[in-house]
């Protein structure tokens, strides 16, 4: 891979296991998420796994100001973002009766303006150059909708909605847009989006493994496609993948 590629929420997760397999094949990740440690961390594991050397910088990508001038920091020190990967983001579920409004707001704040303040930021020069490519993590919380899970599926159902529309735009350019729609994956999303632990337990046997996940979205960079749905059944899959 001759690639530039940029990953929200890259201290852990599925954006921690991406940024090593676009480094495993040969392109240079940059690491953005709130985590400056972990960051530095994972850095730090992928050179000594590939010899890459991988900038990171610190960003909440609820904070659009700082949006800015971080992708304008990368473009003027490192070059172009040929791809974009809006992968940060969280969810709290609660019943709509019990969920907070902060809570509620502050799931938009990064699944959705964040998503969409980071293809901004990078869209004026994959406009200019004639090429690139920006892949969102939604959900199939973004397709179907469960108890619970009303803020969150609304916020993925938002990213489907902006990918699709910015897709249409772009149908005459060679600048791709593909959504990857997981079914419950083994990470830390768990941990906050249901203190309980009772949603992690139900589905624990069918969750996705991470690498796995991230593996079939760096294929995307290569080969892009409109949809990539990873639905719960997978993990059935990925579990015997593994024997
Ligand atoms: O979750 P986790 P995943 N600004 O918690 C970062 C979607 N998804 O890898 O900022 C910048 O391990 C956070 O870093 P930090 C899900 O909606 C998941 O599973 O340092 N970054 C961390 O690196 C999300 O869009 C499942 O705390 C921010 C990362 O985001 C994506 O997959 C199912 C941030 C989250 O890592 C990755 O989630 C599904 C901010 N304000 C969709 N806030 C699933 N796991 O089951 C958080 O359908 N981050």
């Amino acid at each position: 891979l001759d690639e530039l590629v940029a990953i929200s929420g890259a201290s852990g997760g599925i954006g921690e296991e991406m940024a090593f397999e676009v480094a495993r094949r040969g392109g240079t990740p940059i690491l953005l998420a709130r985590s400056e440690d972990k960051l530095k961390k994972v850095a730090e594991a992928i050179f000594d796994e590939t010899g890459i050397t991988v900038p990171f910088y610190k960003l909440d990508v609820s904070n659009t100001e700082d949006i800015h001038y971080t992708f304008q920091h990368i473009y003027e020190n490192i070059g172009m973002i040929t791809t974009l990967i809006n992968n940060a983001g969280f969810a709290k579920f609660d019943l709509v009766e019990d969920a907070d409004i902060n809570d509620i707001e502050a799931m938009f704040r990064v699944n959705v303006l964040g998503t969409i303040a980071c293809t901004k930021a990078v869209l004026p020069c994959m406009l200019e150059k004639g090429f690139g490519q920006i892949i969102f993590i939604g959900s199939q919380a973004g397709k179907l909708a469960t108890p619970k899970s009303s803020a969150y599926s609304a916020s993925k159902h938002a990213v489907l909605g902006f990918a699709n529309a910015l897709r249409m735009e772009l149908h005459d350019k060679p600048i791709y847009v593909s959504v990857v729609n997981p079914g419950p994956v083994q990470t830390a999303f768990f941990e906050h989006a249901d203190k309980t632990g009772q949603y992690e337990k139900s589905v624990k046997k069918f969750m996705l493994d991470p690498y796995v996940v991230a593996h079939k979205i760096v294929r995307l960079i290569d080969k892009p496609k409109r949809e990539l749905n990873l639905p719960l059944w997978m993990g059935i899959g990925s579990k015997l993948y593994q024997l």
